[in-house]
């Protein structure tokens, strides 16, 4: 049994987006994403009260890189995963790992702009440093793509559980810095957020943290 605890617009679509395109049973428990989270029955799943949290055969995981493993170990592991010893397996690793390193900046700019209730609490020179590091990222994701070869996924083995990480994050991060600089990007992000399996990550109408496509600093200097 997989049943995965989820917050929608949240890391845990990264989760979701991959167990719909592994195609395996599984169900989901939503939950606002709010101090529910807090509840001693959430934190005994996951200790510091964070989505996903993934129940499977008895046991429960979170942190959503060490979940792409496993699923992709258990479920895919020539076709979402690349198994030890593969060719792409260090790059495969690298960059469902990277997926991170966008997201806390993703993170840093949702308090900033959605989760802070006090205005005095927001900081444009946050917002605008936060919005510049995530674009950094953008642009360490065009240079792979356009790396001497045409390539159509992150890997050149084809798509995998590493153009689901960096897609989710990057759906996120088009919340707070535009892809109009990064064209390969782009292109590529077009056709990720195309697969239904992506469109049946999204949240129900009214149930995601953002109520703005875009949020921009600059409406706070
Ligand atoms: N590194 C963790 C981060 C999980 C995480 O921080 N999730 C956010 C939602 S995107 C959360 O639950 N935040 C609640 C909080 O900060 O209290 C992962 O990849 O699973």
């Amino acid at each position: 049994m997989i049943r995965l605890h989820h917050s929608p617009q949240t890391r845990s679509m990264r989760t979701l987006w991959l167990l719909h395109e592994l195609d395996v049973p599984f169900e989901v428990l939503t939950y606002p994403f709010d101090a529910t989270l807090q509840r001693p029955e959430y934190l005994a799943m996951s200790p510091v009260g964070r989505v996903p949290a993934l129940e499977i055969d008895g046991e429960v995981m979170f942190e959503t890189g060490a979940i792409a493993e496993y699923l992709c170990e258990r479920f895919s592991p020539d076709g979402l995963g690349r198994a030890p010893g593969s060719t792409e397996r260090m790059e495969w690793l690298t960059w469902v790992h990277f997926a991170e390193t966008l997201s806390v900046h993703v993170a840093a700019l949702t308090q900033q702009h959605v989760m802070l209730f006090q205005d005095e609490m927001r900081s444009p020179v946050i917002m605008k440093l936060e919005a510049k590091r995530l674009a950094k990222c953008y642009a360490a994701v065009e240079a792979k793509l356009t790396k001497g070869f045409a390539e159509r996924y992150i890997l050149q083995g084809g798509f995998s559980a590493a153009d689901i990480g960096l897609g989710q994050a990057i759906y996120m991060g088009t919340h707070f810095a535009a892809l109009d600089d990064y064209p390969a990007v782009a292109e590529w992000y077009a056709r990720m957020v195309a697969r239904p399996a992506f469109i049946a990550s999204l949240p129900a109408p009214g149930q995601g943290i953002y109520d703005q496509a875009f949020y921009d600093w600059r409406a706070w200097q």
